[in-house]
């Protein structure tokens, strides 16, 4: 996969260089390439913003230096594509608070498109034609992290190109745990322990050391039920909950959840487990 990233801040993504993502760069896994936004300026004082039209704080970046930015990466070459192969459009991702949200799913997604330029902007954004103009060249997805402001796309970039890039072939060191997570059912995971098993006064729940797989297993699954309840209960109206043994529908009950054609339906406050 080939990633260019356009920023005014290109130092904000050194962090690319570490870790998974710096390894799978030297193993030649991915070409990252980031580019200074200002290098494509044509005036002395290397322009990048001016004054929103219709008033209001702050300001907006100018068009031209990210027509010339995206128009030098367009035209680079893919360097895996000599024998004019039929070529797919690049995605340009452009972080915004008003993207798509991003998701595991999208992140798979991305992960099998042979090129992606994520453009990073700032101020208030970028002038609104670029994202016309760039399908031209590009197909264009404004995506956002989450529903909170930061102060520009390269956050959300690091972690996008951290989620995306761990799912290349090759970048992750064991790829069983990438498809224990791919065949994951939405729930929120599990707890997990290692050595001591007696930490502080706090002891591994003994199932783990019980060497009863079955009952580590459902344990687990039960955990994960908890969690999900607790922390995030807008997941579990899309959980199949269709073939549950009596066990698993017996620990929702006890969360407050009934089974009800194959899905699971909050039970009124007050009311007992059936
Ligand atoms: C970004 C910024 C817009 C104005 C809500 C109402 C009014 C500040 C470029 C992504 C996510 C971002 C993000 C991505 C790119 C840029 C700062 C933009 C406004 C905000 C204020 C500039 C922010 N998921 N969060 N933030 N900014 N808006």
């Amino acid at each position: 996969m080939r990633i260019d990233v356009v920023s005014i801040f290109p130092e904000y993504l050194a962090p690319l260089e570490l870790s998974l993502i710096g390894k799978a760069r030297q193993d030649g896994l991915l070409e990252l390439n980031v580019h200074d936004l200002r290098t494509f300026t044509t005036d002395k004082h290397r322009t990048v913003d001016d004054t929103p039209y219709g008033g209001g704080a702050g300001m907006v970046m100018k068009p031209e230096p990210w027509a010339q930015a995206l128009e030098s990466i367009a035209a680079s070459q893919m360097p895996a594509n000599s024998q004019d192969e039929p070529t797919k459009k690049p995605v340009l991702i452009v972080p915004s608070p008003a993207g798509e949200r991003f998701n595991q799913a999208l992140a798979y997604e991305l992960a099998e498109e042979e090129q992606l330029v994520f453009a990073c902007g700032r101020y208030e954004g970028i002038d609104e034609r670029v994202i016309e103009w760039a399908d031209e060249h590009f197909t264009v997805r404004p995506v956002s992290l989450g529903d909170y402001v930061l102060n520009g796309g390269e956050v959300a970039v690091l972690a996008m190109v951290e989620a995306i890039g761990r799912l290349l072939p090759g970048v992750v060191g064991n790829p069983e745990s990438l498809v224990e997570e791919s065949h994951s059912d939405g729930l929120l995971e599990y707890p997990v322990y290692t050595k001591p098993s007696s930490w502080r006064d706090r002891e591994v729940p003994a199932v783990l050391l019980s060497g009863n797989h079955g009952k580590i297993a459902q344990w687990r699954r039960h955990e994960q039920y908890r969690r999900t309840a607790e922390r995030r209960p807008d997941l579990l109206p899309e959980f199949d909950a269709g073939r549950l043994t009596r066990a698993d529908r017996s620990a929702f009950g006890e969360l407050g959840y009934d089974v009800v054609d194959g899905q699971l339906r909050r039970r009124p406050d007050g009311d007992l487990p059936a």
